[in-house]
């Protein structure tokens, strides 16, 4: 908005000749995500109180958990607040993939509401069943494919790190692909929010590491100096990046070790979506494996916990999955593992970005 409404006046008024570039709208984008969430959060906390809508705690979690029974949850729907008025007031809206972006946002957002609202309305861990969950985000995912490919028109071109000359062409793969992609993403972030702050952390990362990539791919020159697929439209998605960290920084004044709120599926499901969908627009989908490693390793340990203890009739690989809880269960606290993950995810955004120079 304030890009349609400031830059056409800078002839008359130079300084909103700023409104122009991305870096300027990603910085006070940021700033914005951030304030909205840090000033609407508390207010939301109080009304979760007050409707007693708090987080049901299972069973078989570690003993301690047990004591986080109450907590508010659904911070999510602040997060998708500030985000959504964000992205309107900063981003360029004639921008097709800002708006593919806030699509699978806020799809994926609902699916987690509807779940959200499910478990506290029947007062048990009872939301959508997995395969509901499954079948909508199939659902999202295919629009998402359809849009992105058949509508913006992008190539099925898959670029491998590393080898700036390899360009694999999936074809209809590429939907497959895109599923893929998607619900490991959202179901990944949302099997990491089991720790306070947990998810939180890895996620700004995640979003810090995909502004450099959008903005470097959407910049003729950048691109290809650094031998990486130009995409005219990608810039503006450093925009979103930024206003997503923003947005995940304010969700953390509240979440860190003791949360006076979880983000709930609502919040997972929707950062989860996007960020992956943002990975395939930027065509960077692989470095989600290494800037995002944290949520790989989470998802990993429960894919080999669940399939072990399957075939072995009960056996377990770890004390118990996902990874977070295994450390507890070693004696970790709470707050160790948080911040020894938060430190992995921060160096794995290193390495990420490190490649962008190894071509
Ligand atoms: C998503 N949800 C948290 C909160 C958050 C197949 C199996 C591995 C599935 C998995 C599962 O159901 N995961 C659901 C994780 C839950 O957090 C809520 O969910 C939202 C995110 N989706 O926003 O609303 C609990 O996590 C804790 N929490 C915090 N601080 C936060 O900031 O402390 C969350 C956010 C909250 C709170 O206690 O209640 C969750 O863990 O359910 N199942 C599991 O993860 C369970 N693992 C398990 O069953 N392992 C078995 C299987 C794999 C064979 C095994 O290893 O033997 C664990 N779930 C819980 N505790 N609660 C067991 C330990």
């Amino acid at each position: 908005m304030f890009y349609h409404l400031f830059y056409p006046l800078s002839e008359w008024f130079p300084l909103f000749n700023l409104f122009k570039y991305i870096t300027f709208r990603t910085f006070y984008g940021s700033l914005m995500a951030f304030l909205l969430v840090y000033f609407l959060m508390p207010p939301f906390i109080r009304y979760m109180r007050k409707k007693q809508f708090g987080q049901i705690v299972r069973e078989e979690g570690p003993a301690h958990h047990k004591a986080k029974t109450g907590t508010p949850t659904m911070g999510g729907v602040i997060i998708i607040l500030a985000v959504t008025l964000s992205v309107l007031l900063w981003c360029n809206l004639l921008n097709p993939l800002v708006w593919l972006s806030l699509f699978v946002f806020l799809g994926f957002g609902v699916i987690g509401f509807v779940d959200d609202y499910l478990k506290i309305k029947r007062g048990r861990n009872l939301g959508l069943r997995a395969r509901e969950k499954l079948l909508y985000q199939l659902i999202l995912s295919f629009i998402f494919y359809v849009l992105l490919f058949k509508v913006v028109g992008f190539t099925s071109t898959l670029n491998v790190p590393f080898f700036k000359k390899i360009l694999l062409d999936l074809g209809i793969f590429y939907l497959f692909f895109t599923i893929i992609v998607l619900l490991g993403t959202s179901n990944a972030v949302n099997l990491t929010d089991g720790l306070d702050g947990l998810a939180t952390v890895p996620f700004v990362v995640v979003a810090g590491v995909y502004l450099v990539f959008a903005y470097a791919s959407g910049h003729y020159k950048f691109a290809h100096y650094l031998f990486i697929p130009h995409i005219p439209y990608a810039g503006e998605l450093a925009v979103f990046c930024g206003i997503l960290g923003g947005a995940g920084l304010g969700f953390l004044w509240y979440n860190s070790y003791p949360a006076e709120i979880f983000m709930g599926d609502v919040g997972s499901l929707a950062l989860g979506g996007v960020m992956g969908a943002i990975a395939i627009m930027v065509k960077q989908e692989f470095m989600l494996l290494v800037a995002g490693a944290v949520f790989v390793a989470e998802a990993l340990s429960v894919i080999l916990q669940v399939g072990y203890f399957k075939l072995t009739g009960g056996k377990r690989i770890f004390k118990m999955a996902p990874l977070h809880h295994h450390f507890e269960l070693l004696g970790w606290k709470e707050n160790k593992v948080v911040v020894r993950f938060w430190i992995i995810s921060v160096l794995c955004g290193i390495i990420a970005l490190s490649t962008l120079k190894i071509r």
